[in-house]
């Protein structure tokens, strides 16, 4: 009897825990946490790393899209990966959704290429006296007003200014030439191309695969555990 009962109270812990089965493993006092959103998101933002959401909840946005980043912070831009491809793209504030390099006689600007994949890019500020602009070169994103800024001073060449500048193009946005990843940039360098990007890793660019492993092993203790507690349910029901 007492062991029935025993079952029977395990019953919900066996509903609450089969979210582990898709890799989501909910602390066990707060059976109801949500699944975490498939796409990676940015970890908070941390002294000297700045980190950014491309495409932040399937919308055309950088979230945040203005920062403030002196000498030597990393900023990391997060791209969600599926169907809609995302750039960060240096732009030039007075030709608005085009790159620099196309703009700036010979000084070329960073560009991540299009992603269509979870990766992670980082630029690294160096010369925080100068804004930088970017934008998205998917094509209608940027009049779309999918652009960001580091630096972007308080008024004139605002980025307000910027997006509103971004929007003005709207329709008549040219479609731009993907060459992939561009290294380099102004005021703001990239030194690698994107990478994988591990969900939950930390903020640092490097690791990803060891914190790849760690998920993988996550998923296996999760269902050794799942096993665990239904074969103990199971026994229980015999014992009854
Ligand atoms: C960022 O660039 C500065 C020099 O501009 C360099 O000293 C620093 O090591 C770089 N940071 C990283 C993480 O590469
Ligand atoms: C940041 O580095 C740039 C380029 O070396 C320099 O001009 C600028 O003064 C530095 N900023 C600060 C706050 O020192
Ligand atoms: C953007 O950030 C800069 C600081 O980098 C700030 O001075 C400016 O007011 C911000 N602009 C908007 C529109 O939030
Ligand atoms: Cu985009």
């Amino acid at each position: 009897m007492f062991s029935t009962a025993f079952s029977l109270a395990l019953l919900p812990l066996l509903a609450a825990a089969s979210p582990q089965q898709y890799g989501y493993a909910p602390p066990a006092s707060n059976p109801t946490t949500q699944a975490a959103a498939v796409a990676p998101s940015a970890p908070a933002s941390t002294s000297g790393q700045i980190n950014i959401d491309v495409g932040a909840g399937g919308n055309f946005v950088f979230s945040p899209a203005n920062v403030t980043a002196s000498n030597g912070t990393l900023v990391t831009f997060f791209f969600p990966g599926g169907a809609i491809p995302h750039s960060v793209t240096q732009g030039d504030f007075a030709n608005p959704c085009q790159p620099l390099s196309a703009q700036s006689g010979g000084s070329s600007g960073f560009d991540s290429g299009l992603q269509s994949t979870g990766v992670q890019w980082t630029l690294n500020v160096t010369n925080d006296q100068i804004p930088i602009y970017f934008f998205c070169k998917s094509p209608t994103h940027c009049g779309l007003g999918m652009v960001g800024s580091i630096n972007a001073p308080s008024t004139g060449n605002t980025f307000d200014a910027w997006q509103a500048a971004a929007v003005k193009v709207g329709a008549s946005e040219q479609t731009l030439q993907d060459n992939g990843p561009v290294t380099g940039g102004v005021g703001a360098i990239a030194t690698a191309t994107p990478a994988a990007t591990a969900s939950g890793s930390s903020s640092s660019g490097s690791g990803s695969s060891g914190s790849g492993g760690s998920s993988g092993a996550m998923r296996v203790s999760a269902s050794s555990a799942l096993s665990a507690i239904f074969g103990l349910a199971v026994a229980m029901l015999f014992v009854a």
